[in-house]
């Protein structure tokens, strides 16, 4: 169970700030730390023959006990250098319960309320500070009060706290070059989220990007504001139902723009998400690992999603196959065979080709709601040669590699085929709905990828696809998202 406390820090030996400030860093280990008052400079009270006293109290919440917490303490102390002396002798750090949960308690080791501390000034000024309206118990009068009967006169302000007054908002200057800038934020932000997929609720570890524009006028963003609407809006879906990814990265853009008072936001998400597979042929179960996209633009005018996913998956080129057919083609011929019996032979035996791994993604601009993860992952795989698994036994990669030289791709090939299957997959998405892909085919002949990628409104890829129309461009990603 939580308990509040206050503790009181004192240290005149050594470095007097940095003593308060590593104590408090121990402190963090067995409990929360929720303020701590400023630095105050204050005369020896009790034993005075010894160096002035740097002062200071701390609001914390902590599954302790009181006599726990004040052995927790000592074990700070001592880790700090502390070594028994006399009574009031100086120390690098002294830390003590001034008050713990309203309780009185009263043992050999403990206690509560600190018995001297309606005469320490040292010790009500900073407590006064964090806590006036605490009632100190046993005693029936709030902190506030007990400080009006103390002597403070030994007691200042320290000129440098563990605080930082800000006199300036650097980021609101003016720039040196006044230039609007479109895409300005934090990037490669690692999360845990939680989403919603096939119905139940899924942690991920995602890696983020949120990006907002920033006016000719303004020198900075305050960048701190991107993670806390970030924090915000991840905390807040923990409580509510789990939204899919390209809500929650809408709900985190909403927030950017509100909160940097931009008038674009733009949020990328990216998470690694597994599906249950099984083997083609032994029909091993087996857990395959996709990556999930969830993309999008919040401006004051309206707001775009995008719903993604990337698989990895296998590319036989459709090139060198024909290549090598030609070759056995003449070698056949030489060895005697006839042209029908030549082209027999070919159907029945796969012909060598290059293969390898390739990576698709496929991604959906709609604010819908409708378009599943799952499904995509479904086209990008059967879209490349073949797909591929973590775990294959003999009988499934005979299959894999029969299936992969059966089906020779081009990159291209890929793109096409899984704008071809969107359009077919989503006939009653709206026309101004959107569709991406894009395909890396990491050669096994070449040092270098091979790369494409076609995207377009679903009017636009309807019309080429549906109806053969010509197309004189295509709507890029950049365009739709605005
Ligand atoms: N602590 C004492 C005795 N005297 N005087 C000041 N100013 N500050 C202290 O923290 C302090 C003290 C015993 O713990
Ligand atoms: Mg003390
Ligand atoms: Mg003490």
């Amino acid at each position: 169970m939580s308990r509040r406390a206050y503790i009181g820090l004192g240290s005149n030996l050594g470095d007097r700030q940095a003593n308060i400030t590593e104590a408090l860093q121990h402190l963090r280990s067995r409990a929360r730390i929720l303020r701590v008052a400023s630095l105050y400079d204050t005369e020896p009270y009790g034993y005075t023959d010894q160096p002035r006293f740097l002062n200071t109290a701390a609001e914390i919440e902590t599954d302790l006990g009181p006599g726990e917490l004040l052995a927790f303490l000592k074990a700070i102390e001592r880790r700090l250098g502390r070594r028994p002396s006399f009574r009031n002798a100086p120390r690098p750090i002294d830390m003590d319960i001034l008050l713990y949960d309203g309780e009185v308690v009263r043992t050999p080791e403990v206690t509560v309320p600190h018995p001297g501390l309606s005469e320490r000034a040292f010790a009500l000024v900073p407590l006064a500070e964090i806590a006036p309206s605490v009632v100190v118990p046993g005693l029936g009068r709030t902190v506030a009060d007990l400080l009006e009967g103390a002597d403070r006169s030994g007691v200042r302000l320290a000129r440098r706290g563990l605080g930082l007054r800000l006199r300036r908002d650097v980021q609101g200057e003016q720039p040196e070059v006044a230039v609007r800038l479109g895409r300005v934020g934090v990037t490669g932000v690692r999360k845990t989220i939680r989403l919603a997929q096939g119905g139940r609720a899924h942690l991920l570890q995602a890696e983020l990007s949120l990006l907002a524009d920033i006016r000719r006028d303004q020198k900075g963003l305050h960048m701190s504001r991107f993670a806390h609407a970030l924090d915000e809006v991840v905390n807040e879906a923990v409580r509510e139902e789990s939204p899919d990814v390209e809500s929650l990265a809408a709900r985190i853009a909403e927030r950017v723009v509100e909160s940097q008072s931009s008038d674009r936001a733009e949020v990328r998400i990216r998470a690694s998400f597994p599906l249950l597979r099984h083997t083609p042929i032994s029909g091993l179960p087996s857990e395959e690992m996709y990556t999930l996209l969830g993309i999008a633009v919040r401006k004051r005018d309206g707001a775009r999603r995008m719903v993604g996913v990337e698989a990895d998956g296998m590319t036989a080129c459709p090139c060198a196959q024909d290549m090598i057919q030609q070759h056995s083609r003449e070698r056949l011929e030489e060895e005697g065979f006839r042209e029908e019996e030549v082209e027999r032979i070919l159907r029945a035996v796969p012909t060598a080709a290059h293969s390898q791994r390739s990576r698709a993604m496929l991604l959906i601009g709609t604010g819908s709601g409708g378009v599943r993860a799952q499904d995509l992952v479904e086209i990008a795989e059967s879209s490349m040669s073949s797909e591929n698994y973590e775990l294959l036994k003999r009988p499934d990669e005979f299959f894999v590699t029969e299936k992969a030289h059966r089906r020779p791709r081009f990159v291209e090939d890929v793109a096409r085929e899984m704008l071809r299957a969107t359009v077919h997959t989503y006939p009653d998405l709206p026309g101004d709905d959107f569709a991406l892909a894009r395909v890396v085919s990491y050669e096994s002949i070449h040092k270098h990828d091979a790369y494409a990628e076609g995207s377009g409104t679903l009017a636009e890829l309807r019309a080429q696809i549906l109806d053969g129309a010509p197309a004189p461009s295509c709507t890029t990603l950049e365009e739709w998202l605005g």
